[in-house]
């Protein structure tokens, strides 16, 4: 069998994992590249003057890292442009927040070519390739231009949107065909699949059959959900290690016998941390005899700080943060503690294992990770409660949580004020079908489905 090549637009070095802040994700992607010996291709993070396509080889812990530098103007029309100005907020249904800007089409198709260019030359007649998330839709088709054969998997992190809201996208059509030169392309959720499916027979006359063979712009490819997972197991040590003890019992104790509410987030608007803060603030208002009995921590990791939109919902979040703490504290209690850095992973696992009630409420989420390593830093004998919002992919998969519609104050607050009052044997019934879920459809299970089916 070949190697396996993975394509994504950052790239969290194997050994980095010591720092304690790399994420699950990257985790199982080294260890499915240490199973096939294989290389992470990406973008250094770096810019230079101009763009060389030189590479920077790491071999780190069985796996090959290649690194490529971009240019400044890359790093604007590319990432800052078009990932994250104009698709990321489209198939996050946000259009209001869309830019619209040929500059940024263009940096995007001359990062994928120079991505493609850079790869090339690396790859050997038996590997297949397996490209991440939707900085790269583009990626197969410029793979193919230049003569690649090889097998080529992508996999959208992010919801795929419904068809009304691409067709407001300038040539959509363009980078839906692009996407025709995988050989199989996976998405989070049967939702999210259906939504391309659609795409497919009613925007582009294309058909679609039972097995996910999609027929289209005269190509085929294969479409499926492969819901992503958490390493649960590497989590649940995590949330026993010496430091989440300490996190444990630091949080615990600073509660003075009241419950916590818990959010983790990176600081993004479509995390719907606004909308919970003002439920929060409903359920305040709903339940007097609550207040000074719970708070709520959100802890909310900068993310993206040069683009426009997210300096303003960091600022809105100040505001809102800062008037309903004005509005309800007292000398010895603060309804909301909003903090705006990160923790270590091993310490993140304790903080959760704190919280009382994990409130995960993005207003669209391709899946939502949180939702899943809260359930699995949980400890079974006295399990907190998760709300999780309808609109988060992980929401099709963990039914035995508190749905809620995340744009309803109400419903959020009595979610809350429901899992604060849940009896113990009904939150141990709820976690343990919960956490059934999250070990056996870990991060292992999402990639082996997904290789196997594109050696298939
Ligand atoms: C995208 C999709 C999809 C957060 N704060 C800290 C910290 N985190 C970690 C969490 C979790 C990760 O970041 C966030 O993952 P999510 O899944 O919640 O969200 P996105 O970053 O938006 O991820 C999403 C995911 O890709 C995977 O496919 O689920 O829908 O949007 O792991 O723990 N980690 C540490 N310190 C922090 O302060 N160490």
């Amino acid at each position: 069998m070949g190697r396996l090549i993975v394509v994504s637009n950052r790239v969290n070095p194997p050994g980095d994992a010591a720092v304690g802040t790399v994420g699950g994700l990257a985790m199982a992607i080294s260890a499915a590249l240490r199973e096939y010996s294989g290389i992470w291709f990406g973008w250094s993070g770096r810019t230079r003057e101009t763009f060389t396509g030189q590479l920077s080889i790491q071999h780190a812990d069985g796996v090959t890292v290649a690194l490529v530098d971009l240019e400044e103007q890359d790093r604007l029309e590319y990432y800052n442009g078009y990932a994250n100005r104009t698709l990321w907020p489209l198939f996050h249904y946000r259009t209001d927040l869309v830019a619209y800007e040929s500059s940024f089409s263009e940096g995007y198709a001359r990062v994928n070519s120079r991505f493609a260019q850079t790869l090339t030359p690396l790859i050997q007649d038996d590997d297949f390739i397996w490209v991440q998330d939707y900085h790269l839709l583009p990626l197969a088709h410029e793979l193919r231009e230049k003569g690649v054969a090889n097998r080529i998997g992508f996999f959208l992190h992010i919801p795929w949107p419904a068809r009304r809201l691409i067709t407001t996208l300038p040539r959509h059509a363009q980078l839906v065909e692009a996407l025709f030169d995988y050989d199989l392309i996976g998405f989070q959720t049967q939702d999210s699949r259906d939504a391309f499916a659609d795409y497919v027979v009613q925007a582009a006359g294309g058909a679609v059959n039972e097995d996910g063979v999609v027929t289209a712009f005269g190509k085929t490819t294969r479409i499926g959900a492969f819901p992503i997972g958490i390493d649960a197991k590497e989590f649940v040590a995590a949330s026993h290690s010496e430091a989440a003890e300490v996190a444990f019992s630091r949080t615990r104790a600073s509660l003075l016998g009241r419950k916590m509410i818990l959010g983790v987030d990176r600081l993004d608007y479509s995390k719907g941390l606004e909308e919970r803060f003002l439920a929060y603030e409903q359920f305040l208002t709903d339940h007097p005899e609550q207040q000074e009995k719970v708070f709520f921590l959100q802890v909310a990791t900068p993310s993206r700080d040069e683009v426009e939109a997210y300096q303003d919902i960091r600022s809105r979040l100040e505001a809102v943060s800062g008037r309903i703490n004005g509005a309800f504290a007292d000398v010895d209690w603060v309804p909301i503690r909003y903090v705006n850095r990160a923790y270590r992973r091993d310490v993140l696992a304790g903080i959760y294992r704190a919280a009382h009630i994990g409130l995960v409420t993005p207003l669209r989420d391709g899946m939502n990770l949180v939702a899943k390593e809260y359930v699995a830093a949980q400890d079974p004998e006295d399990p907190g409660v998760l709300v999780l919002s309808e609109l988060a992919g992980a929401a099709e998969q963990m039914r035995e949580a508190l749905i809620v519609n995340p744009f309803s104050r109400e419903e959020v607050a009595a979610a809350i004020e429901r899992g604060l009052s849940m009896p113990l044997e009904e939150r141990r019934a709820r976690w343990t079908s919960l956490n059934d879920g999250v070990t056996h459809d870990d991060v292992t299970a999402w990639r082996d489905s997904f290789v196997e089916a594109l050696q298939r």
